[in-house]
């Protein structure tokens, strides 16, 4: 039997995913061990890095695919696809330095560089964030060394052997640490222990939700939606985790005077409730990217108040934790007591997804130009002088929710007994209330339906329309009449700029 000089095909990629996974290890080690000594910024952790400007940078196309296609699962999504080219490269280090182990060892110099430059340029991170990302890499590189070199020896059957005793310790290695980060990486823990510890106040003013406004039909979607079912978008991978303790909001800009206000005297602060819908502008007709909740905070109109807003001011930048920055119409802020930096959703406390300790809520604007999670500045300033997030990436810089209207029963194609059938869903139009919802069958006369109660205009309202179903296949359409008399659009547009329009429809077969 010949005597191999080189690992077989199989042994060296394997050797080269061992040293990517002994990288990502090292590396997230050491940046929750410098996140819990206070040094890093929680930015250090280079797949989550390389994920977020992969997002930043994602096409807006592209997005409303992925949000279309995998819903509130697209973050996922993209970190296995990250995870499985980086297996493919790292697998391909190591048949390189099979070849030559200098070559194999400068892929990982590369894919290490590339980690760094994504960590750096994250918003709100530090230098130091880009250390555990260079350990991890020159860790990565020593292993596919030292596993490469090893089998190269002269002996085969011992240097297969030496080979997987190497294999299994970087295996160790990289397990152990992985695992490892996850303990340390205590800030979750911080952030749900002071969440556990908030007792939020008495609101001063209350909304009373009557009975009324849940109709008893079955699958329409509830009025209240409950934390666990509410739409999540955001561009974070991981949520942030903020603690009580380390949070505060900062008010500044064209205002006379500065404010920063800690989350113990926000929560002194004499706080209101609020029921209102948050829409996405990336809601297709008919789409799932609404929710309705009960909103407890301290009116953005009260906190602007005392701080002599200058007249040139028109826009407020609000910039959260995670770099996320969302301009909101100043008017739309303080002419009404509506608008809200929220601390608890439905007698909750903010779960840590929908921006735990305290978010901007305001009604009738798309969640992208005014409903900033984890929310930390607040820029008063002017359209003319900056720009937010999404408007540098082809979307409106000033976005109403535009008046929609959804069929939640019956379903898409839907086989249903002739007779009695509720055609039921729900409708919004934050902008000034509903007053009318229609239905009509196969292209018929419009019908009204029947409204639920609300308690105020700024949240969807459910519908109800009995319809006398007959034998054969129908088209049943809904459309709202706004408090205007403005009937919802009926021209098909897509999400982008700045919200679509259109009227909802399902297809159901009857017999
Ligand atoms: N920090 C931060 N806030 C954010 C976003 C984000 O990506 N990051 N997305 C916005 C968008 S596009 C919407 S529609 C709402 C969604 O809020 P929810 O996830 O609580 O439903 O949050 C807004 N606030
Ligand atoms: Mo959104």
């Amino acid at each position: 039997m010949a005597t191999p000089t080189r690992p077989p095909l199989s042994l060296a990629a394997l050797a080269g995913v061992l040293a990517g996974a002994v990288t990502v290890g090292a590396a997230e080690l050491l940046a929750a061990l410098l996140d819990v000594a206070g040094l890093g910024s929680g930015h250090g952790r280079p797949v989550l890095a390389v994920g977020e400007a992969f997002v930043d940078r994602t096409p807006a196309w592209l997005k409303d695919l992925a949000i279309a296609t995998f819903g509130g699962h697209d973050k996922q999504v993209l970190l296995v696809g990250i995870g499985v080219v980086l297996a493919l490269l790292a697998a391909g280090a190591g048949v390189l330095a099979r070849w030559r182990w200098t070559a194999g060892g400068a892929l990982v110099l590369v894919l290490g560089a590339v980690a760094v430059a994504a960590v750096v340029t994250r918003p709100s991170a530090s230098a130091i964030d880009a250390l555990p990302t260079v350990v991890g890499t020159v860790a990565g590189v020593a292993t596919l060394r030292a596993l490469v070199g090893r089998s190269t020896t002269a002996d085969g059957a011992v240097s297969r052997r030496a080979f997987l005793k190497g294999a299994g310790a970087a295996g160790a290695v990289a397990v152990v640490s992985g695992a490892a980060s996850r303990v340390v990486g205590g800030s979750a823990q911080t952030a749900a222990t002071s969440r556990a510890a908030v007792r939020l106040p008495e609101p001063v003013e209350r909304v009373t939700v009557a009975p009324g406004v849940q109709l008893p039909v079955d699958g329409i979607t509830p009025w209240r939606t409950d934390a666990r079912s509410f739409y999540r978008v955001d561009t974070a991978l991981s949520v942030p985790q903020v603690a009580t303790g380390e949070w505060s909001l900062r008010v500044h800009g064209l205002v006379d005077r500065e404010l920063t206000l800690t989350y113990d005297e926000l929560l002194a602060k004499p706080l209101v409730e609020r029921a209102i819908t948050l829409t996405c502008v990336s809601n297709e007709v008919g789409g799932k990217l609404a929710g309705n909740a009960v909103w407890l905070g301290y009116p953005v109109a009260d906190l602007l108040a005392d701080l002599g807003v200058q007249a040139s001011a028109d826009m407020v930048l609000s910039t959260s934790v995670d770099g996320m920055t969302i301009s909101t119409p100043l008017d739309h802020l303080t002419r009404d007591r509506q608008a809200l930096v929220a601390v608890a959703m439905n007698g909750e406390p903010l779960p840590p997804e929908h921006g735990f300790p305290a978010r901007l809520v305001v009604p009738g604007l798309y969640g992208y130009v005014s409903a900033t999670k984890w929310v930390t500045d607040l820029k008063v300033t002017r359209f003319a002088d900056d720009e937010a997030y999404w408007t540098s990436r082809g979307y409106a810089a000033k976005a109403p929710i535009k008046a929609s209207s959804r069929i939640d029963v019956p379903r898409s194609f839907a086989q249903l007994k002739a007779g009695r059938q509720a055609v039921a869903g729900v409708a919004w139009a934050q902008g000034t209330g509903v007053r009318e919802v229609q239905v009509r069958v196969d292209g018929g006369p419009w019908q009204q339906a029947r409204l639920a109660d609300v308690p105020a205009s700024t949240t969807w309202v459910q519908w109800v329309y009995e319809w006398d179903a007959t034998p054969g296949n129908h088209t049943i359409e809904c459309r709202l009449v706004d408090a205007d008399g403005t009937p919802q659009v009926a021209q098909r547009t897509g999400v982008r700029p700045d919200g679509s329009t259109g009227l909802d429809s399902k297809n159901v077969t009857v017999s």
